[in-house]
């Protein structure tokens, strides 16, 4: 077959996952050359695959090029948890492989799942190990195929919401990877003996074109942005019962600085389908997807480029040809909110869950605020569950009433305080940055504190401090912290600046705009202070801010993605 494809043609990494043999390349090799700590280039693509990235401190980088010594390599490790949901033992597996084999800290990501970061080559076996021991995988957390499938946090809430976590288990489940490579490789587990025999039935050889990300939403929470995902199963409820989902597809943040060409773009709802076939849906999208991804240009070959260079009813005419049926008619539906509902709040099931601002998502041990041993603690004591949500919090869930005491007193413990922090606060994402981001070109989420806490003295001064507002900041336009989608969003352009975007509304279903270019601190806070103190005098009663920047002409609203601005 390969005599056939003319990879000239083709992006590199199109020939890489073909000639790799389903994800082994020369990993094995890789990981035990004892002259480097990094991985061989073709390695460093096919580990993604297997949940890792290779990456080094970028803040030693100068120092270390000066002494003439090749970058502090190390990895991250990325742990795929559909629907975020995990127990308090695993929980103590993840805190205890922190400290063991990476930096001492957990970073809950924005899709509902740990990373590890620090990890050296020669730890990473025994780390996958011990991730696999607490009966977690990495397996398809990064790479070209379907990434970790996000749903609403809490299955505790009710019934609803725990038919919406299966739902999105099972997508995860139906959509894994078959090669045996992960077994192999990092569990040592010789699965087959002959692995040409195998086969990638949903795959194929050259995998996906690019990434694809899967989310599942139960209205009115749209707190895993469900537009910004490759596809959004959007759970339609009648009388008490999910009766069907919405299919939204097309959606995605990723964009990159003087290239109109590569935009943020909101997904399409395109029809309706009934539970049952909410499997062979995702299955034919991702299908149309393999098939007709461009596989030339990387910047271009996500499901969002592929359905607006074809157009929407081409989509809908090519996805009912691989279903075999059409979907029916999309459903009403609203959303009224993003971020996550902090708090303590009480289940279907009289049981207690408490949702946690982890700030940047970063759980650690820092100045008297002691968030990791807490975690730490609660899970030793309590028996419930964790639940990471799509904006970096936790949800400590499914406490009873006697528990739900002791959480809060070994909070109070450990210096953690909720419930005292701003509503700007509250509804931040920062995405990782420096100093282990390897594209970015600012900081995020070591600076976007700091800022917040600027901002939130022109909050107070005029009475909005407990005022929610959309807050979000990345490092580089690649949107991992899904900027375009905030009502207030900085995205970083150079060391220290930062463009800024408004008018992105509180329920996550408009992009922002464009608002002003590579700005300073000094030049933000300038910037905002005015729009502020005209919001708190003028805006109308419970409008939101992103919607009120927008009524103002601040900015226009965007409607499309392809006309969005740098
Ligand atoms: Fe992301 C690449 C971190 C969610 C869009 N992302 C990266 C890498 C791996 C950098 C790299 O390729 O070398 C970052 C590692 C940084 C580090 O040191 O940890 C990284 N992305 C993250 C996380 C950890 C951000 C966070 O602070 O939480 C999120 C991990 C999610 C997970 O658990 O799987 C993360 N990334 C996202 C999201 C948000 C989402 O999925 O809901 C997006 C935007 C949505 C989308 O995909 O369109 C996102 N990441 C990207 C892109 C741009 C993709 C594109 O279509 O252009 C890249 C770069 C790339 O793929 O080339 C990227
Ligand atoms: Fe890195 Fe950019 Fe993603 Fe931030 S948005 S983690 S800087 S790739």
């Amino acid at each position: 077959m390969s005599d056939t494809i003319n990879w000239d043609e083709l992006s590199e990494l199109e020939r890489i996952k073909y000639e790799s043999n389903y994800l082994r390349g020369t990993l094995v090799e890789s990981l035990a050359d004892p002259i480097t700590g990094s991985l061989a280039f073709a390695d460093t693509q096919i580990s993604k695959f297997h949940g890792m990235y290779q990456q080094s401190d970028r803040d030693l980088e100068k120092e270390r090029k000066r002494q003439k010594l090749e970058p502090a390599y190390s990895f991250l490790i990325r742990v795929r948890i559909p629907g975020g949901v995990v127990t308090p033992k695993q929980w103590i597996q993840m805190d205890e492989l922190s400290d063991q084999y990476a930096n001492h800290t957990l970073k809950l990501t924005t899709r509902q799942a740990f990373q590890l970061h620090g990890v050296i080559k020669s730890n990473l076996k025994k780390t996958i190990q011990g991730i696999n021991a607490g009966l977690m995988d990495t397996i398809a957390a990064c790479g070209d195929v379907n990434r970790n499938v996000m749903s609403h946090p809490n299955p505790a809430e009710s019934e609803l919401h725990a038919e919406v976590y299966e739902t999105a288990r099972l997508i995860s489940e139906h959509l894994l990877p078959s090669t045996t490579a992960y077994h192999e490789i990092w569990l040592d587990q010789k699965l087959i003996d002959d692995s040409k025999k195998e086969v990638e039935p949903l795959y194929g050889d050259c995998y996906l074109p690019r990434k694809f990300k899967i989310t599942v939403a139960i209205p009115p929470y749209n707190d895993s942005d469900v537009f910004s995902q490759d596809l959004g199963f959007i759970a339609i409820v009648e009388e008490n019962r999910i009766i069907g989902y919405n299919v939204a597809v097309g959606g995605g943040m990723g964009s990159t600085f003087g290239m109109p060409e590569a935009y943020p773009r909101l997904a399409e709802v395109i029809g309706f389908c009934l539970p049952e076939q909410v499997l062979r849906v995702a299955e034919k999208i991702l299908l149309v997807q393999r098939d007709n991804g461009n596989r030339q240009n990387r910047k271009r070959s996500r499901l969002k480029y592929t359905i607006d260079d074809h157009g929407i009813d081409w989509f809908k005419d090519e996805l009912h040809k691989y279903l075999g049926f059409e979907l029916q008619a999309p459903k009403p539906y609203s959303f009224t909110r993003n971020g996550d509902r902090m708090g303590w709040k009480k289940g279907a099931d009289s049981k207690w869950s408490l949702t946690l601002f982890v700030e940047g998502g970063r759980v650690a041990d820092k100045n008297g605020f002691n968030l990791k041993s807490a975690l730490r603690e609660i899970a030793q004591n309590i028996d419930g569950k964790f639940i990471l949500t799509g904006n970096q919090n936790l949800i400590v869930a499914n406490v009873s009433a006697d528990d739900k005491k002791k959480v809060s007193v070994i909070l109070k413990k450990f210096g953690v305080l909720p419930g005292e922090i701003s509503g700007l606060r509250q509804n931040s994402i920062a995405c990782v940055a420096l100093n282990t981001c390897g594209l970015a070109f600012a900081e995020a989420e070591r600076y976007l504190p700091s800022l917040i806490t600027k901002i939130e003295s022109i909050l107070d001064q005029f009475g909005l401090f407990k005022e929610e507002i959309v807050i979000r900041m990345t490092g580089c336009p690649n949107g991992c912290g899904r900027p375009y989608l905030s009502e207030i969003g900085f995205v970083g352009k150079s060391e220290g600046h930062y463009n800024l975007y408004l008018g992105g509304n509180f329920n996550g279903t408009r992009l922002n705009t464009l608002y002003k270019e590579t700005l300073t601190e000094t030049q933000i806070l300038a910037e905002l202070k005015p729009i502020i103190a005209d919001y708190a005098q003028s805006r109308n009663d419970g409008e939101k801010f992103g919607d009120f920047v927008i009524r103002k002409q601040y900015v226009v609203a965007t409607l499309k993605g392809i006309d969005f601005k740098h």
